[in-house]
Order: structure tokens, then sequence, then C-alpha cells
């Protein structure tokens, strides 16, 4: 695990909190539990929240950079040496520095790499299209290959990311001018809607079959912005109508099933607009499934094919 207490990428300060959070739930407990070996590896270091107004499109973007090269060195080692990174956020434009050092290390290996971003956001903004200039709205475009120079020449190559590489889970908020870059990209986004008439089983089966057919390993961006806010109220930018607690389950269950997940991201969780830490608590919840906390063993007559 992997504090970065940051909020200089979102417009709402108190991500900073996140981190800490997280530990108070008591994530390392709960992992730990599952029957895995975890190491806390504190907080990264990085520049403070300057909170100044967007300078050519971007807000705080010397910031951002400075955070994800940290982000990227730190995650990179732990990756490299075995570890699976928990990156512990934070606003979401951190994970532009954990998904460059996932990427590089997937190249090195030639190993494929998908992205699942768990999101209420496409987060697929350029300093053209965004209203606010904040990064947080960003990292997905810029591991696409869509930003400015100084962090896209963070990954090993441009995209970090190949954008079909790219499958979006929950998303139902995204920008006037964003929508056209998303459907241009190729990213595969599974909105609030497909989720809604197929349902969340189809929506990940899908995604993990594409996986499989692909060879690839798998980074998961979960930012708790995804879940519905009357269970997540601890996060910056909430929009109604998102995941239920047993969508948001099932679909981190699926992706243990597969195993082929190498990083996570836990993102955006906000102490401060949170109700008695119900936000991080969930976050751990959910993390378990991905480890593998299982309700009872497989069922004999399982639904739960590849
Ligand atoms: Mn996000």
């Amino acid at each position: 695990m992997i504090g970065v207490p940051s909020d200089t990428g979102a417009g709402h300060r108190g991500a900073t909190m996140g981190p800490e959070a997280l530990r108070v739930a008591g994530i390392a407990g709960t992992l730990t539990r599952l029957g895995l070996e975890v190491e806390d590896r504190g907080n990264l270091f990085g520049p403070k929240n300057p909170e100044q107004a967007a300078e050519g499109g971007y807000r705080h973007l010397r910031e951002n950079v400075i955070w994800c090269q940290n982000i990227q060195e730190a995650v990179f080692n732990e990756i490299n040496e075995g570890k699976l990174p928990i990156m512990l956020g934070g606003d979401h434009a951190m994970s532009i520095g954990s998904i460059a050092a996932v990427a590089r290390f997937c190249a090195a290996r030639k190993k494929n790499l998908c992205v699942i971003w768990i999101d209420a956001h496409s987060d697929f903004n350029t300093c053209d299209t965004s209203p606010s200039g904040n990064i947080h709205g960003m990292p997905v475009a810029i591991t696409a290959g869509l930003g400015p120079r100084e962090l896209l020449s963070l990954g090993h190559k441009i995209p970090m990311v190949a954008p079909t590489n790219i499958y979006q889970v929950g998303i139902r908020s995204v920008d006037t001018a964003e929508k056209r870059l998303v459907l241009e990209a190729g990213v595969k986004a599974y909105d609030m809607r497909y989720i809604d008439e197929i349902g969340m089983r189809e929506v990940m089966h899908n995604i993990l079959q594409d996986v499989k057919a692909k060879d690839a390993f798998i980074h998961v961006s979960f930012d708790v912005d995804s879940l519905d806010p009357t269970i997540a109220p601890g996060v910056g930018t909430t929009i109604p109508g998102g995941l239920t607690y047993r969508e948001a389950q099932l679909c981190m269950e699926m992706i243990h099933d597969s195993d082929r997940m190498i990083s996570l991201d836990l993102m955006e969780i906000n102490p401060a607009l949170d109700f008695q830490n119900s936000t991080a608590k969930l976050a751990i919840e959910l993390a378990a499934s991905l480890f593998g906390r299982q309700i009872l063993p497989p069922h004999p007559r399982k639904p739960r094919e590849e």
C-alpha cells in the first residue's frame, strides 16, 4: 500500500485525508485476514495544494506532474519486485502515475495491459474541453495519449495504454465536448444505462472475456464516486444514480475471479465530506472482494463461468 495524500488534481480539497481514512477504517487488517501479506509503505511526499486558478487550461499542472513522477517511481519499484501495489488516494489525477508505472512494467514483459476504470465520470477531458481545468477530470485522456506533454511523457510511450484496452464502468457524467473524445478514442464505456439494461454480470462478463482474449493483465482504478452517493457520501463530486452495493461487489468479485489484477487504485475518498468514515469502510469492503473474499465457496451449479 502506497499512500498518496494529494488533492492537487481535484476541485474540492480533502482527498489528502483519503489514505489515512482507509488506514483508520482498517484496510491492512481486512486484507491480512484474507491471508495476504500486507506492507504499508506510508505516504509519498508531494507538493501542497496551491489553490490556484487554471493556467493554460490546467489547474496545478506542475504540482500534479511532481506527484505523478513520485508515484510512477514508487509503484514501478513495488510491482517490479513482484508486489501488487495498492495506491491509497488521493485525487484521481494520481492514477496517471500508477498507470504509467504499470504500463511500463507490462511493456517490459511484453504483456498486454487493460485498465478497468470504475467511475461516475469518463475523466476524458483535455484542456480544450474541461470546464474547470481540474486534472482529475483528465487522467483517462492522458493515459490514452491526449494531454499535456509533461504528463504524457511519464509513460514509456504515448499512449501508455491503447484506448481500446480501457474499460469504464459506472459512467453517468460526461461533459458535452468530452463525449466526442471518448467515442472517437474507442474507449469501452459501460455507462449506467448499459448497466441498467443488461446488468452488471453481463457487463463484467463482456469486459473480462475481452481481456482474456487479449491475455492481458488488469489495472483497476476505482473512484469511489462510481458508487451511489447514498452509500458513498464522502466524495467531492457526487452524481446520483450510481452503482448499488451489490452491483459494485459483483464487479469486484468477478474481477477477482479473472485472476488478472496486478495493481489497484482506491481513489477520491474525501473524509471532509464523509459521514463517520463510511465511504472508506465501504471501499475496504469492495477491496476485500477484489482480493478474494467470498460470501460462500463457489456453488456446485455456479453461474461463475469465465
Ligand atoms: Mn475519477
